[in-house]
């Protein structure tokens, strides 16, 4: 089985420890905010390594919506070459961990719908949007 690596970025490393290692009972939600969060694992593109990598919760139905918005930062986050590489991964929500199977949105009107859920979900999402003048990759999580 393939090696967990942990972020190099302490406060997600954390994050990741203390969601996980509660089973999904503690740290569940992003800081201050309140506002829920899901665990993805993911595989590295290059390294074949296991990766874990804490995004915002937006549901819709069955599926979660994830964004790689990273802040509005002017680059993607690294994990977005994985998903497209290999979109298999785990979602844990809470107690509930997910065999499931992404797909990038590319459709303009699909795209549009997704992010009125995402903003709902996570206000910040649309600020981060007007902040950068990358695309941000969204993804939809669907049931493997
Ligand atoms: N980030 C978001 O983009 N959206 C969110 O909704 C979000 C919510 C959130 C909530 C809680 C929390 O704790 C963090 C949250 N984050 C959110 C931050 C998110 O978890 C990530 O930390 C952030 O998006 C940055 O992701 P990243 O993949 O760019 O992280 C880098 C720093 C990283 O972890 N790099 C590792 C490393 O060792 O350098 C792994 C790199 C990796 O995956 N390597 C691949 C491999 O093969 O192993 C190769 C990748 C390649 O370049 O092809």
């Amino acid at each position: 089985m393939a090696e967990y690596v942990p972020t190099p970025i302490q406060w997600v490393r954390e994050h990741v420890e203390r969601y996980e290692g509660s089973g999904g009972t503690q740290s569940t939600s992003l800081l201050e905010t309140g506002l829920p969060c899901i665990i993805v694992t993911h595989t590295g593109n290059r390294t074949g390594a296991v990766r874990k990598t804490p995004l915002m919760r937006v549901q819709h139905g069955k599926s979660y919506v994830l964004v790689a918005s990273q802040g509005g930062a002017p680059k993607n986050p690294v994990w977005v070459h994985n998903l497209r590489a290999n979109p298999n991964v785990e979602i844990r929500d809470a107690t509930e961990v997910f065999q499931m199977r992404v797909r990038e949105i590319d459709d303009a009107e699909e795209r549009a719908r997704l992010w009125a859920l995402c903003v709902q979900a996570f206000p910040p999402y649309e600020e981060y949007r007007n902040k950068t003048s990358r695309t941000i990759p969204v993804f939809l999580a669907e049931p493997a």
